[in-house]
């Protein structure tokens, strides 16, 4: 039998966490052949959430889960994991400036990345989902010296999965005949979801946008004034119907990453952020999103896309929003 693998879910008693349990005990994550260990760690106030939870995996009797242990403290929880889904954060609050909330997730994110670099396995692979999810990476990323900067990442998957949803239903096309399709930057508002390269069962996208909606003009209109706000803003759409955050989807998008990651990307390149080389212009040490490949069980950043002055633009901006957070991160000390 293989050797379990070591998953440890921070804010595994919060909603996205209840999600991406069941699906992490399935197999869904790590393969039909792959057991797993489930490290859970949460704050005082989570941990009975989190102990309830792990009731119900025992209930669920998945297979491939050996064992389940919820923790309040980091050092235990991330001892020999190979896998870590930073999921606990601090949500911004009535009155809190950007100022406070950066603090407060650098008090979970440095520590949590001290922790990482003291007592996880050799083979760490980290994916940060709680906002503000790229910097909160860079932070733990500062925090451990010796593990490799490719080795923290965020979450851009659900922004990825988000555009080929909209483009699926406006194209026509089943949405896993979708490929080359590109989120850049940061995981917020600011966000250019790019699809200049995307082909929908091997069909041009932008030229069955133009054919759809009335030439090159129309498609371009489309993508600047639907499209990416609506890919770029749907968290905020989500709240106002279902009256409460994205779960089962953000859930399932940080399945996928890992999925990929460690499995491989055999259909072409998807979206994750992770540590800039300086490709595209991003400046060198920023956790932003890329189009990427998963080779050998490493992300690496797909060269030689062209990218537009349109794209151009967008992919500025949203870096831009990015050396800011990490200079005020910079400021406050937390690097
Ligand atoms: P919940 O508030 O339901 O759960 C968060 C849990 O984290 C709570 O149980 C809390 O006790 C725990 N927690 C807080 N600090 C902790 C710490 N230091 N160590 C361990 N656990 C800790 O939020 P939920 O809906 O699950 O969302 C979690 C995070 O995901 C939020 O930061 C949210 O903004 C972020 N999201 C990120 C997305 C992405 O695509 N990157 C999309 C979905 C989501 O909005």
């Amino acid at each position: 039998a293989k050797k379990p693998i070591t998953v440890t879910l921070t804010g595994a008693g919060g909603q996205i966490g209840y999600a991406l349990l069941f699906r992490i005990a399935s197999g869904a994550m790590l393969g039909p052949d792959t057991p797993v260990r489930l490290n859970l760690l949460e704050i005082p106030q989570g941990v009975r959430a989190a102990e309830g939870a792990a009731l119900e995996l025992q209930d669920s009797a998945f297979p491939l889960l050996s064992h389940v242990e919820v923790y309040d403290d980091a050092n235990s929880a991330f001892a020999g994991a190979n896998v870590a889904l930073l999921v606990g954060a601090r949500p911004r609050t009535a009155g809190m400036e950007r100022g406070d909330l950066l603090t407060a997730n650098g008090g979970i994110f440095g520590p949590q990345g001290a922790a990482i670099n003291a007592v996880a396995a050799d083979d760490i692979r980290v994916v940060v989902v709680g906002n503000p999810a790229n910097t909160n990476a860079l932070i733990a990323s500062a925090h451990a010296p010796d593990v490799p900067a490719e080795r923290f990442t965020a979450l851009t998957r659900l922004d990825h999965n988000r555009a080929l949803g909209q483009l699926a239903a406006t194209v026509d096309t089943p949405v896993g005949d979708i490929r080359g399709v590109t989120i850049w930057g940061n995981h917020s508002a600011t966000q250019f979801p790019d699809v200049a390269h995307a082909t929908a069962a091997g069909d041009s996208v932008p030229a069955l946008l133009a054919h759809r909606l009335g030439g090159p003009e129309g498609a371009r209109r489309w993508l600047a004034e639907q499209f990416i706000p609506r890919v770029a803003k749907r968290g905020a759409e989500i709240i106002e119907v279902r009256g409460s955050s994205s779960v089962g989807s953000a859930a399932s998008a940080t399945i996928d990453h890992v999925h990929d990651w460690v499995l491989g990307t055999p259909d072409g390149w998807t979206s994750a952020a992770v540590v800039s080389d300086g490709s595209y212009g991003v400046p060198e040490g920023l956790v932003s999103s890329f189009p990427v490949d998963s080779v050998d069980g490493a992300w690496r950043i797909r060269q030689g896309l062209e990218v537009d002055d349109f794209a151009r633009r967008g992919i500025e901006a949203s870096v831009a929003e990015l050396v800011e957070e990490r200079d005020a991160v910079r400021a406050l000390g937390l690097l």
